[in-house]
């Protein structure tokens, strides 16, 4: 078989996906005119075209901004559907999803919208589909430890009602100048709380970062982690500790984090022992969902099909999933 069915026919978990940055350009201007919400961009075409990226910051003004058209339980159930489409075309069998509360509340939206419209989406294609998946609350990193907390505290008695899904607290957004320690106290309480912790690590941040984030935080995976490399006793570490790495191959080169895919360390972390594993990202905004950054890697790194398979089990045996339910995708 050429590369393309192979990497098309081997089954995937994602562990790295921010559901808001699964909003397409299409949907997105659907939601636009639903809603009568104006978007600064005459077209589809007009608003991709938008998409060039110098630095993570400059993606996030453009996903923050885009996903002010999400304003009912309706919006975030189309939206998770959409994506799980995607996602199973691409022979996904399971996915954790990042949702950023914080970004919706700030413009009035109530967290149980956030919550009801993801996880009916989620459980429909449980249902249906046999799709399988749980959603990791994260808390944005610009913003306040107070703010957390707050956010927190609006989500848990929720949490009840979606003990089957929500099962992880994540960190994400503006990396530099955020370190993990400014959000200890309220990472501490979700770990007494008996969530699984996860923080975006080493993309634009220094190594000492992913040290933090498993030191001062606690943290089972690092997302992203590709900045550990410049320094070899973290390296040494991940890999002893076998700590998870959610990499995004085409994310690090749409924003610079990497300048051409053939230059990515992904491959290089791979074989120094790291549980390296696969991830979209913000598909809508990136290029591209699993299948294609599978592709990019296999292509540019020249990976062999040992190689794809390796990091394609790496990613379910990283899961949260109970062993019992991991055994059951494979
Ligand atoms: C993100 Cl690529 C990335 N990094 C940090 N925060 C994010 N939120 C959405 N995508
Ligand atoms: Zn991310």
């Amino acid at each position: 078989a050429d590369l393309i069915s192979f990497i098309e026919g081997l089954p995937k978990a994602e562990l790295h996906l921010h559901i808001e940055g699964t909003l397409e350009p299409e949907l997105l201007f659907a939601l636009a005119q639903r809603n009568n919400v104006e978007l600064p961009y005459a077209s589809v075409e007009e608003l991709r075209a938008a998409y060039a990226f110098t630095d993570l910051q400059s993606f996030l003004d453009l996903y923050y901004a885009g996903a002010a058209v999400l304003q009912t339980e309706q919006d975030f159930y189309d939206m998770t559907m959409a994506y799980i489409a995607r996602s199973r075309a691409d022979n996904v069998r399971h996915s954790e999803i990042f949702f950023d509360p914080q970004t919706h509340t700030e413009r009035g939206i109530g967290i149980d919208v956030v919550f009801a419209g993801i996880a009916r989406a989620l459980r429909e294609a449980r249902d249906r589909h046999g799709f399988s998946s749980a959603m990791i609350m994260s808390f944005l990193r610009h913003l306040s430890e107070e703010e957390a907390f707050a956010t927190l505290e609006q989500a848990l008695p929720l949490r009840a009602q979606y003990r089957d899904l929500w099962i992880g607290i994540g960190l994400d957004s503006a990396e530099r100048g955020n370190p993990p320690e400014k959000f200890a106290r309220v990472f501490a309480r979700c770990r007494e709380l008996g969530f699984h912790l996860v923080a975006h690590a080493g993309e634009e941040g220094p190594p000492e970062y992913v040290r933090d984030a498993l030191d001062v935080l606690h943290v089972e995976r690092i997302d992203h982690g590709v900045r550990s490399e410049e320094d070899p006793a973290l390296m040494k570490r991940l890999a002893q500790q076998r700590i998870p790495l959610t990499v995004c191959p085409l994310s690090n080169l749409k924003l610079c984090v990497v300048d051409d895919m053939r230059k990515h360390n992904l491959a290089r972390m791979l074989h120094a022992g790291l549980a390296v594993t696969v991830n979209s990202d913000d598909p809508a905004y990136f290029g591209g969902y699993m299948n294609a950054n599978f592709l990019a890697v296999a292509a540019s790194l020249r990976l062999s099909r040992t190689e794809l398979v390796m990091l394609a089990r790496n990613a379910f045996e990283a899961t949260f999933l109970p062993a019992a339910a991991k055994q059951q995708l494979l």
